[in-house]
């Protein structure tokens, strides 16, 4: 947890960036997030095992009478945002941070519930903002920001969640309102930063969304280390992230018309549902069905329309639209259905054996199935870079039992499983033979840190003269 002094420090920032504002004054902090394990499946409604962390966003705010929402960031390259409240609410230029207050805005007066539909019947507020999420790092600072925006809303009009059962529901609004943004994500930033406990990992299920607690190992720590690439959601970028998002879409579809054509089992939507439970089969019967349904070439539109029995238009209305509509091409080397499929039905099942080998306090093996994923992300979903891999490598030689990319990928960073005992010896030798000898650099403690497990988004306490 943060050291009561500099929480303190901070709040004393965000009053200053405020200014003299009257009515009453709250505060929320929302930590960002590393995954332990589970990437890239939570769009395929397969389990995810992340920690909610103690970096995160702390604000500060007041209610407006009005319906303006005003938010400004302690550093000023952030700068500010100014917005009213409608129903409609038209997005910044793609990439800048106001859409993802504007994402978690728009979902609360799309969906929630619990506030008043009469849009004249809203307030905005006033806020400023002050983050230790590193940006654009995969450690969800952007989905901190909708979910923040979310809370604050619901809180002057208010709607705040008052129950476990409101914030499951408020995760998965956050979760289809950060695709205002244009990623096709699934939801395990938004539940993480919602429903995390301290000292704890969360496995996280999705359809319906539901999470299970795990605890942490003693003698370990996590320790995250950045790769200094970063990783924007520029629209390459997006495109990436969508390419694979589509392309498991895909998979499911070619091994649902497998399912209905040789066996009559209907209902398989997504990759998560190709289980015992709701094929029918057992476990290798569905290993066998997911191995059978799909060619290991890539394939080409043309391949997809036979494989699916649908023209090839059909494909790319039906599985290959991005979020504004437009049509997602096809990669020139062809949509990599096998190697989607391999990665995120594999890692789905590492997930469950990671959360059976920390409760069963089986380290060694959880270490083991870190380095398979980052692996398979490399290998098959072809989410690291070069920077990541050899930062897993230098990691591991210097005594991590696991290491691997967390979140999206491309850049940004890694989680590590470190010995607590030799936790000094491993901050240097990373220190020296990645952020010294590859990356030349002087320091290196804003890249390399241990993170602790923290709980979930909540009010902050406001210190004295605040
Ligand atoms: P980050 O790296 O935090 O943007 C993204 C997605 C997650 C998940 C991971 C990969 C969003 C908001 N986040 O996380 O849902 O798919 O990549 O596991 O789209």
């Amino acid at each position: 947890m943060e050291a009561g002094n500099h929480a303190d420090q901070r709040m004393l920032r965000l009053k200053q960036c405020l200014g003299e504002i009257p009515g009453e004054l709250r505060a929320l902090r929302v930590p960002g997030r590393v995954n332990l394990i589970g990437e890239h499946t939570d769009y395929n409604n397969c389990p995810v095992f992340p920690m909610a962390v103690n970096r995160e966003v702390l604000a500060l705010f007041c209610a407006r009478q009005d319906r303006i929402i005003r938010v400004r960031d302690t550093q000023p390259d952030y700068g500010s945002i100014e917005f009213p409240v409608e129903t409609q609410i038209a997005p910044d230029k793609a990439g800048s941070w106001g859409n993802y207050f504007k994402a978690g805005i728009q979902e609360m007066i799309l969906s929630a519930e619990s506030l008043p539909s009469d849009i004249g019947a809203l307030r905005g507020f006033d806020m400023a903002i002050d983050s230790t999420i590193p940006p654009a790092a995969g450690m969800s600072s952007s989905s901190a920001l909708v979910v923040l925006a979310s809370l604050a809303f619901l809180a002057v009009n208010n709607a705040a969640p008052a129950t476990r059962s409101g914030r499951l529901a408020l995760a998965e609004l956050c979760a289809r309102g950060e695709r205002y943004t244009g990623t096709q994500g699934g939801g395990m930033d938004q539940a993480a930063i919602l429903l995390g406990r301290a000292g704890h990992a969360m496995k996280i299920d999705f359809n319906p969304l539901r999470s299970r607690e795990a605890p942490l190992p003693q003698a370990h720590v996590i320790v995250v280390a950045h790769s200094t690439v970063s990783a924007p959601k520029t629209q390459s970028m997006m495109d990436a992230y969508n390419r694979r998002s589509i392309e498991c879409r895909l998979a499911a579809a070619l091994v649902a018309a497998h399912a209905r054509r040789e066996r009559g089992i209907e209902g398989i939507e997504y990759i998560g549902d190709l289980t015992a439970q709701k094929t029918g089969l057992s476990e290798t019967e569905v290993e066998t069905l997911v191995q059978a349904a799909v060619s290991s070439q890539p394939y080409r539109l043309a391949d997809l329309a036979a494989g699916l029995g649908v023209s090839e238009h059909e494909v790319q209305q039906r599985w290959c639209l991005r979020r504004n509509g437009s049509v997602f091409p096809e990669p020139d080397d062809g949509f990599l259905i096998h190697k989607r499929l391999s990665h995120v039905y594999r890692e789905w099942h590492r997930v469950e054996r990671s959360v059976e080998a920390l409760e069963s306090g089986d380290i060694g093996l959880f270490g083991t199935l870190m380095n398979e994923s980052h692996a398979s992300c490399r290998d098959l979903h072809q989410v690291s870079c070069r920077e990541l891999d050899l930062l897993t490598d230098i990691s591991r030689r210097a005594g991590a039992g696991g290491a691997r990319l967390t979140g999206a990928g491309f850049g940004g960073c890694t989680v590590n499983l470190v010995p607590r005992e030799s936790l000094d010896g491993y901050l240097d030798e990373v220190g020296r033979r990645y952020y010294r000898d590859q990356m030349g650099l002087d320091e290196w403690e804003d890249y390399l840190f241990v993170v602790e497990a923290s709980d979930g988004a909540g009010p902050a306490e406001l210190p004295a003269g605040v």
